[in-house]
C-alpha cells in the first residue's frame, strides 16, 4: 500500500466518535434496523459481532450491512477474518485470543483496517508495535453485556493508553448518556455503548444524542 492509501486509513479513522457494535441478542427491532438507523444518524463506523449463527448466516447479514454501510460508514466484522474477506469488509476486529494480529495482517493485506481489544497501557502499547490501526480500551464501566469482560478499569485508564501510544482509542464497556461525557473528556476518540443503544426504542435518537455529546467534548478538550 502506498503512502496515501495509510493516509486514507488514518484520516477515516480521526473522523469517527460514535461506534455502532450490532449484538442480535439486545437488539429491540434487529441489527439490520440498527445499522440503518445508526448510520441515517451519522454514525461512521460500525462493526458486526455476532456470536451465535452460522457463517452462511453470518456471511449474508455481514454483505446487507455492508450494503448499508456503502459510502457513509467504516464496516468492520468482529473475530472473523473469513466472514471480513468474503464481503470485502473495511476491516476486523479482533480480540487478545482471536487471530493473532500479524497473521490478521498478512490474511488481510496493509489497507484493511484492525482493531484489537485492550485492557491497559502494555496490551494497548503491543497493539500499536503490532500493526493495530486503533485500540478498543475496555471494560471502562462494569458491563453486563459481556459476561467474561472482568470488572471496569475507570475512564482514567484512558488518559494513561492515550499518553502512552499514538493510536486512536475506542473506549467500550458500560458507558451509557451519564457516563460518557467523562469517556471523551479523558481523551477517547471514539466510543461503543451497546446496550445503551440497542436496547432502546429510538436507535437514531440515542445515536445522535452519544454523537453531540461526543463531538461537543471534544472541541472543548
Ligand atoms: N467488549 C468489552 S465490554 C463489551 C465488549 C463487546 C460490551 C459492551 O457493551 P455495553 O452494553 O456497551 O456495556
Ligand atoms: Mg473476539
Amino acid at each position: 500500500m502506498n503512502q496515501k492509501d495509510f493516509s486514507r486509513k488514518n484520516s477515516l479513522l480521526k473522523e469517527i466518535d460514535f461506534y455502532l457494535v450490532t449484538d442480535s441478542a439486545l437488539s429491540k427491532k434487529g441489527i439490520l434496523s440498527d445499522v440503518r438507523e445508526a448510520v441515517d444518524s451519522g454514525c461512521r463506523i460500525v462493526q458486526y459481532r455476532e456470536k451465535n449463527k452460522s457463517t452462511k448466516a453470518m456471511v449474508e447479514e455481514a454483505s446487507e450491512i455492508k450494503r448499508i454501510c456503502s459510502g457513509r460508514a467504516i464496516f468492520l466484522v468482529n473475530d472473523r477474518i473469513d466472514v471480513a474477506l468474503a464481503v470485502d469488509a473495511d476491516g476486523v476486529h479482533i480480540g487478545q485470543d482471536d487471530m493473532p494480529l500479524e497473521i490478521a495482517r498478512r490474511l488481510l493485506g496493509r489497507d484493511k483496517i484492525i482493531g484489537l481489544s485492550t485492557h491497559g497501557r502494555e496490551e494497548a502499547i503491543m497493539a500499536e508495535k503490532t500493526g493495530a490501526d486503533y485500540v478498543g480500551l475496555g471494560p471502562i464501566f462494569d458491563t453486563a453485556t459481556k459476561k467474561d469482560a472482568g470488572d471496569g478499569i475507570g475512564p482514567l485508564k484512558i488518559r494513561e493508553v492515550k499518553a502512552a501510544i499514538k493510536l486512536p482509542v475506542v473506549a467500550i464497556g458500560g458507558i451509557n448518556k451519564e457516563n460518557c461525557e467523562s469517556v471523551i473528556k479523558n481523551g477517547a476518540d471514539s466510543l461503543v455503548a451497546i446496550s445503551a443503544v440497542v436496547c432502546s426504542d429510538d436507535v437514531k435518537r440515542e445515536t445522535k444524542y452519544f454523537i453531540d455529546i461526543i463531538r461537543k467534548n471534544k472541541t472543548q478538550s
